[in-house]
This record gives structure tokens, sequence and C-alpha cells, in this order.
């Protein structure tokens, strides 16, 4: 068994029940981690108190990732409540609702710096408010989506941005390596969460996915949250750079 007891982890991403971010926690919490939830802004609070009730002593915090006020703030806390911090989950991401819709040709500037300020640039300013308080080293985690790789149609200025993302968790493990501090990334393949929701073919996408992946059905948020309980674990501590896929298999298929 895992045993995260006297750990410290901060979760970026928790909107609701069916958030990879809240899977990742439970299995965190299960694992005896102390929790710290950070929710984006009121709206999100009521949701974010109410399942953070439910993960042991989680307390939460409102932060959003796109505020570098929020995050310096933020990270003054948890230094206060914690002393030091031992892993953090950055599962944000988001792109304005148009450019996940028409072709990717008609990607606008406004559309591209936001996709890659909240998706991207969060995690290089929350790893670099974390490093000073992971004293013992520490895991950092991102999730990415195979359309960073290969094009997924819709998904648009999201892929360049996810493609981004696995470059800067490279260069980040890089940058904190010599602090013991590793930085990874999840693949996990589609799941109906608040993310997906309005996507038209996502029910095909699930579908289609199912039918080719290797495992024949698709993932679920828990197993999810089982991949980072062991990237956050010693049992991860030789991995960093990594992309880790969570998607039964379905990115090795070339037919
Ligand atoms: O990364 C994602 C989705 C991230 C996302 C979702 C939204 C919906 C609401 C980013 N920005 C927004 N903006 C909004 O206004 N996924 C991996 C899920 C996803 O999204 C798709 C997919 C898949 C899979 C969009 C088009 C095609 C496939």
């Amino acid at each position: 068994m895992i045993d995260l007891k006297g750990k410290v982890a901060v979760v970026f991403g928790l909107a609701n029940k069916r958030s990879i971010a809240y899977a990742i926690a439970q299995k965190l919490s299960e694992a005896g981690a102390t929790l710290a939830i950070c929710y984006q802004n009121e709206r999100l609070r009521r949701d974010a108190e109410e399942l953070a009730a439910g993960l042991g002593s989680a307390k939460t915090f409102q932060c959003d990732v796109s505020v570098d006020a929020d995050i310096d703030a933020t990270f003054a806390k948890l230094k206060e409540e914690y002393g030091k911090l031992d892993t953090v989950v950055h599962s944000v991401a988001f792109a304005p609702a148009d450019e996940l819709k028409g072709d990717f040709l008609e990607t606008t500037r406004e559309g591209f710096r936001i996709a890659h300020d909240v998706s991207v640039y969060s995690l290089i300013a929350v790893s670099r408010a974390a490093a000073p308080l992971m004293t013992d080293g520490g895991s950092i985690m991102t999730m990415t989506y195979y359309g960073a790789e290969k094009v997924v149609p819709k998904y648009n200025v999201m892929g360049v941005a996810k493609a981004a993302l696995e470059a800067t968790v490279r260069y980040l493990a890089s940058s904190l390596g010599p602090k013991g501090i590793r930085v990874n990334a999840i693949s996990a393949g589609p799941i109906k969460t608040l993310a997906a929701r309005g996507i038209g073919d996502l029910q095909k996408m699930l579908d289609a996915h199912s039918e080719r992946a290797p495992l024949h059905r698709n993932v679920e948020q828990i197993e999810v949250g089982g991949a980072a309980l062991f990237l956050a674990s010693p049992l991860a501590s030789g991995i960093t750079g990594e992309v880790m896929y969570v998607d039964c298999g379905y990115n090795i298929m070339g037919f």
C-alpha cells in the first residue's frame, strides 16, 4: 500500500464530483495525504467545500491560476498552514468555447493567447511558487491529452496548448530535477467531465475510443487518480519529464 501520511498535496482544477482533480484528490487522501483544494472563484466555492469535507482534513483555498496575485497569496497561505509541500496536481485547461468548434485555421490571436496562458503558463507559475516549499523534493503533475500529438478534429488550439504543456513538463523537469522535484504529465483518454461538456461529438468519440482501445472500454476518473497516486509516491522516484498514458491503450494503436 502506498502511504502518504505526513505528505501535503495541493490540487488545482477541482470543479465538481466529475472532475479528474477530484478523483486524484480522493486517491491521495485515501493514501493518507493532507489535501489543499484550490477552487477558481466564488461560483465554484460551495462544490469545492462540500467535496473537501469528504477528504479527511482537506482545506480549501480560492486561487485562479491565471492571476499571479492569487498564486502568490495562495502559496503564502499554504506555507503558513503546512510549512512545506510534497505534491502539486495541476488539472486546469481552458480555451474560449468558439475555438473548440470550427476549423483550426480560424484560431484567433486572443484564443491562442488565453489557451496557452491558462493551460500552459499556469503550470510554470504554480511550479515556481511551489518549489521553495518542496524542501524534501516533490512531485508535480499535470493533465494532457492525445490531441497534443495527433490531430483530433475540433480540439484545435487546445491540441497546440497541450503540445506546449508536454514540452513545458520536460523543461520544468530539467529545471527542478536538481532540487529533487519531479514533473510529469498524465495523458488521459476522453472522459465525460465538465470540461468535455458541449463537445458535440463526445459520445461518438467515447464510442470510437472504446472500440479501438486495447482494453475495449473508456478510462474512468478514478484510474487517472490511481496513476496520479503512483506519480506522487516514492514508487515513481525515478520518473520525471514523462507523459504517462492512462487511456486504456488507445495511443499505441496504428490501425
Ligand atoms: O482538454 C480537454 C478539454 C479542455 C477544455 C474544455 C472546454 C469546454 C468549455 C478547454 N476549454 C474549454 N472551454 C470551454 O468553454 N479535453 C481533453 C476534453 C476534450 O475537449 C475536446 C475534445 C476532448 C476529448 C474538444 C474537442 C474535441 C475533443
